[in-house]
């Protein structure tokens, strides 16, 4: 009786590995906890973790404090973590043509019918070790804010504070830019060391730079692209339930992509409220600034990745 009643237990243990294959993957995002370039990727996590009980789980170890922002990329892809909520522009010095991927606006339905989704993926297999899991923010555009105020669209005399996604054009308009991860920003502008610096139409009030902020160029300009990476033999080692579950969240994730039209909108209102004002010199140097900021940035992609360059613009289209 007694030895029966191992025997069944040996039984039941010996099959809980096959019933209960629950994974791990411990992810981290390269913008602070709860702030808006994390918030959706925390949604994705929740639900993973909802959707997926007993098959995948997902351990958020958070942000910036975990891994610096300019450092995700390279912790994907030698594993250190397995999956990473992290921009192109942090990771350039790995795979340049990254710096492309904000030159294109296409909805990523539309991106992953017309095999630009494929093409990154496998530019994310080969040189960041990964699996391009969702790109996010298509639909959301950058500023350059700044402190001074200027009569045209001319950097001359200005330090701005960039990541690769501004440098170019900063550049190329006369301005002094100073590279520094977003966790730096609020006590540059603080101290002066810097008369402006990039970044999207939303976002800024998490971080409390509305209080260090005067003007808000426009136009918009790029498209913001966050994207979820998964270290390639952490993908690998997961079955098709748990890969499925994981892509079907991933198009859930680009789906919310859609609220962030009238959240543009409440922001541009909330940074007038705020006192920040936009300095618009009007369609034809709104139209000028737009030609110079794509041109210069193509440019630069070109340079550094002379056959994924090329691929990218056309895929882009513009
Ligand atoms: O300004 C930045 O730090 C930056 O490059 C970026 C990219 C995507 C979303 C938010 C900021």
């Amino acid at each position: 009786m007694r030895l029966n009643c191992l025997a069944g237990l040996a039984v039941v243990l010996s099959a809980l590995p096959a019933a209960a294959q629950e994974v791990t993957l411990r992810a981290v995002s390269s913008f602070a906890e709860g702030t808006e370039f994390s918030r959706n990727f925390e949604r994705f996590i929740d639900k993973v973790n909802s959707d997926g009980k007993g098959l995948i789980k997902i351990n958020y170890i958070g942000g910036p404090r975990a891994v610096p922002p300019f450092e995700v990329g390279n912790a994907v892809r030698t594993r250190v973590v397995d999956m990473a909520n992290v921009t192109g522009a942090f990771y350039t010095n790995l795979m340049p043509e990254a710096d492309g991927f904000k030159l294109n606006g296409k909805p990523m339905r539309e991106q992953r019918s017309n095999g630009t989704w494929e093409f990154i993926n496998q530019l994310h297999n080969q040189k960041l070790n990964s699996q391009y899991l969702a790109r996010q923010f298509h639909n959301v555009p950058f500023h350059i804010y700044l402190n001074k105020k200027i009569d045209k669209i001319d950097f001359s005399g200005l330090k701005i504070r960039v990541t690769p996604v501004y440098k170019d054009v900063v550049e190329a308009l006369g301005g002094a830019p100073i590279t520094t991860p977003p966790g730096e920003v609020y006590t540059a502008l603080e101290r002066g060391v810097v008369d402006g610096y990039g970044w999207p139409i939303t976002g800024i009030f998490d971080l409390g730079w509305e209080k260090v902020t005067k003007f808000r160029m426009e136009p918009p300009f790029y498209s913001v692209e966050v994207n979820v990476l998964v270290n390639i033999d952490s993908w690998k080692s997961l079955n098709d339930a748990q890969r499925r579950l994981l892509n079907d969240a991933a198009l859930w994730l680009e789906g919310l992509d859609s609220e962030k039209d009238a959240a543009m909108k409440a922001e541009r209102e909330r940074q007038a409220a705020a006192g920040i004002q936009a300095l618009d010199f009007g369609p034809a140097a709104a139209k000028a600034f737009l030609d110079r900021a794509y041109d210069v940035a193509w440019q630069s992609v070109i340079k550094r990745a002379p056959e994924s360059g090329p691929k990218l613009r056309q895929l882009a289209g513009n």
